[in-house]
């Protein structure tokens, strides 16, 4: 038995390392049926996990019982992403029980880090969308914001990257293979998803949908800790089940495979994550997914609504229901046929009551990334959505125009000429708030994407720039850092990340300053290490850490960075006896499998950090890491030993970045366009602590409207035309000259992305970063700044902003 001082919600309670020690014990013998003797490391961690989750569990409980009893209104975040990582470590730090589970492993003669180490990374998502849908839980769990998350329970999560000679190679991720200790599957919260079929009324108000195929979207729990164990949130997966388990009569007929059709069928839905954060593949797989997680979402919502309460019509006083995308924007209609064909309310009501309910939050501007749905596939898979759909599109339509305002109706179509739905507008016009995810982008909302919705809605785009959470992405993972902040300033800044200001007055202290630049140092050290453990490159340590990290896109610039390296390494090759800034490159990131260009710029930079580390004449004052299948764990390693942070996108075109926020907290400077919320970084670190260089947003739409012409540029650069040509004179690709031609016709013929327009600012601006790392005391200085200056972009604020303009909801406690 755990002995334990009854607590409460809000207080801490008293868990001793003994008591700890043998709930462990307990586990490995009781749940993993193993002696201590013949246990594996992987045993230990599922024991040790087992008896943290169980610590957590007690507080789930309350929680749950404390967000019935207040009759608090709920949310509900809908997301087809959660990038949650690993889960032990964060329980444990959020639960304050560090000490006593670090103990516990001592004497047990286990060590905790390799504990951590077996855990598999939930890769339920792609990128930043699917991360922030993770920060979010635990700031609602931090701040007691009653809400569950909703998504999928995907058998494999976002694919593992290997590089073959250079190139990226996809591998089923299978994160569920060595058991889960963190889940609950509840087999009784099952409900049914129809797809296809006919409909039907009966004259009398009933609709009728005989669907040609069902299937049972079963329930996953995961709870989530927030800061201090206060409150427990739920994160509810839905995995895909056949509703009859087996054929019997075909088994039995020996038709084994055929027997068993319905299952595989079934579980396709859940099988695999859609690897792409902005196009929308595997059409009718991918629309049955979105169907699937939203339906059995919005049935639970009910079902829980109506434990409480009895009439359906004041639905939106308890519910607000985030729509992360428009991924699950079809819970629009889905919650109109609910009301309507089961609760034989009229459309007109069913879709006030929806509209009450639902806020949609857009992340992109780039039109391939808006989903839209070929109407005859919707209609196959979805006739009853579809006739809602138009329902609503119509009476819409009809009511704008009665309105007579400077709008274009074909602007505000849902459907567009018959043939497509577009998911953004359905989404919009349903929704009770629309956000964007920084200044800017909501800014650009307005004018472009949503200009004429706009018009008509005016109080309903609101901004809530993204945050992330100061637990995992300074607590947790960067301890050093942790430490020294604990030490001069105390814990607050981990409840109230603004606090973290307070040790801003450091930042000239000789001794405070020593102290930062050693922990960085040793979080450089523990990077080197991971370095050359995979993939073999020794880096120095005290050279400048410049990161990039982030999905491989064409707008994220990568190739920018890879260029400039190119035409560093040519300067350096000239002149090797000038005084270098010692750096080491590092990228990480996946490209989307059917993503070929991205995927060659992944074999560009392999090739060309072949070529730098293996020169003699460069030695250590070059080096590049392309570390292979990046991920929230490797993130954890990276972030802390940043020197330098690469936010380099295309103005305009990253919506926000949560990277630049993660990086600035853990000291990084940042150089970065004016784009997404590094424009907001930059207001709060202020213009000597950051490195912005190249066009605005205002500048690229001027300038493509205008129509760039990148050939005189390039020939006007010898330094980047050097760099072009290295890449299609065979310099990287001795076996294949003609490997990049693709990629340097694209920069000389379109240059879409303006890398060409750009590369001038950026390359001086590098210039600029190699004089001023040079001043370590300077550097630290201001390393110092970023981390004590971006305190707002916790997502604990970002939370409270969506709290109050969107949901309008408050903290059970
Ligand atoms: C990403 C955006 O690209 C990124 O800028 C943003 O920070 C993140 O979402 C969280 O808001 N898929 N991923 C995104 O957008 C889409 C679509």
């Amino acid at each position: 038995m755990i002995e334990e001082a009854a607590g409460s919600a809000g207080q801490p309670r008293t868990l001793t390392a003994a008591a700890f020690r043998d709930a462990v014990r307990a586990k490995l013998a009781y749940a993993v049926g193993k002696d201590p003797s013949r246990a594996t490391a992987k045993d230990w961690s599922m024991a040790l996990s087992l008896a943290v989750r169980d610590q957590v569990v007690e507080r789930w409980f309350e929680s749950t019982k404390a967000s019935h009893a207040g009759q608090k209104k709920h949310v509900y975040y809908l997301s087809m992403e959660f990038l949650i990582g690993r889960l032990l470590n964060d329980a444990v730090c959020n639960l304050g029980i560090e000490s006593q589970v670090r103990s516990a492993c001592a004497e047990l003669g286990i060590d905790y880090q390799a504990q951590l180490e077996q855990e598999s990374d939930a890769a339920l998502g792609n990128g930043g969308l699917g991360r922030l849908a993770a920060c979010f839980l635990d700031s609602m769990s931090t701040l007691g914001i009653p809400a569950h998350g909703y998504g999928i329970r995907y058998d494999h999560g976002l694919f593992r990257q290997r590089f073959h000679d250079g190139w990226q190679v996809e591998e089923p991720e299978d994160w569920l293979v060595s058991g889960r200790a963190w889940e609950f599957e509840r087999a009784e919260m099952a409900y049914l998803v129809k797809f296809g079929g006919q409909i039907s009324f009966d004259g009398h108000g009933a609709t009728y949908w005989r669907a040609d195929e069902t299937v049972k979207a079963v329930a996953y729990d995961t709870p989530i800790a927030g800061w201090r164990g206060r409150h427990v949130n739920t994160l509810r997966l839905w995995a895909s089940r056949p509703v009859e388990v087996l054929d019997l009569g075909r088994f039995n007929h020996g038709d084994y495979m055929s027997a068993a059709e319905k299952t595989i069928r079934a579980e396709t839905i859940s099988r695999v994550l859609y690897p792409d954060d902005t196009t929308a593949e595997g059409k009718e797989l991918r629309l049955k997914q979105e169907y699937f997680f939203t339906s059995a979402s919005l049935q639970d919502i009910i079902r829980r609504y109506l434990e409480d309460n009895d009439d359906i019509r004041k639905l939106p006083d308890q519910v607000a229901i985030q729509m992360n995308d428009t991924h699950p924007a079809i819970a629009v209609a889905e919650l109109m046929r609910i009301l309507a064909d089961d609760y034989r309310l009229t459309f007109p009501e069913a879709f006030e009551i929806t509209r009450q309910c639902l806020s949609y939050t857009n992340h992109t501007l780039m039109p391939e990334a808006l989903e839209r749905w070929n109407t005859n596939l919707f209609r196959k898979v979805l006739p009853r959505h579809m006739q809602i759909i138009e329902w609503i599109d119509y009476h819409h339509l009809a009511e704008v125009q009665g309105r007579n305002l400077p709008v274009s109706l074909d602007a505000i179509r849902i459907i567009e000429w018959g043939s497509e739905i577009k998911m953004g507008s359905l989404a919009f016009v349903g929704s009770r708030r629309v956000n964007g995810v920084s200044a800017l982008h909501t800014e650009l909302m307005k004018q472009t994407v949503f200009k004429d919705y706009h018009v008509l809605y005016p109080d309903r785009i609101v901004n809530e720039t993204n945050g992330i959470t100061p637990r995992r992405w300074l607590y947790e993972c960067n301890p050093g850092l942790r430490a020294l902040l604990l030490e001069a300033i105390g814990d607050g800044w981990v409840d109230n990340l603004e606090r973290i200001e307070e040790a801003a007055k450091f930042a000239t202290d000789a001794s405070f300053r020593e102290k930062f630049a050693a922990a960085k140092k040793a979080n450089k050290v523990r990077l080197a290490a991971e370095i050359e453990r995979r993939i073999g490159l020794r880096v120095d340590p005290s050279a400048l850490f410049d990161v990039q990290i982030k999905r491989m896109h064409e707008y994220k610039r990568q190739l920018l960075n890879i260029l400039e390296t190119i035409a560093l390494y040519q300067a350096i090759r000239r002149g090797p006896g000038a005084e270098w800034t010692p750096r080491v490159k590092i990228f990480g990131g996946k490209a989307a499998p059917g993503y070929q260009i991205a995927k060659r710029i992944i074999k560009l930079a392999n090739d060309v950090a072949r070529v730098v580390n293996n020169d003699p004449i460069i030695g250590d004052r070059l080096k590049v890491a392309v570390l292979p299948n990046y991920n929230v764990s490797l993130a954890e390693v990276i972030i802390p030993a940043a020197d330098l942070s690469e936010q380099i996108s295309t103005a305009g075109m990253e919506a926000s970045g949560t990277g630049n926020m993660k990086l600035a907290l853990n000291g990084a400077l940042t150089i970065g366009t004016l784009d997404g919320a590094n424009v907001e970084i930059a207001e709060r670190v202020g213009p000597d602590n950051i490195y912005i260089f190249g066009l605005t947003a205002d500048d690229v739409a001027g300038l493509r409207q205008r129509g760039y012409n990148p050939n005189a540029t390039i020939d006007s650069d010898p330094t980047l035309k050097g760099a072009i040509d290295a890449m299609v004179n065979g310099t990287f690709s001795p076996d294949d000259h003609g490997r990049f031609n693709e990629v340097a016709d694209r920069l000389w013929h379109t240059d879409w992305f303006l890398v060409t327009a750009d590369f001038q600012s950026y390359f001086q601006t590098q210039r600029t970063v190699d004089l001023d790392y040079r001043d370590k005391n300077r550097w630290t200085e201001r390393s110092i700044l970023n981390t004590t200056k971006v305190g707002w972009f916790s997502s604990d604020r970002t939370i409270r902003g969506y709290s109050k303009d969107v949901w309008g909801v408050e903290p059970i406690f």
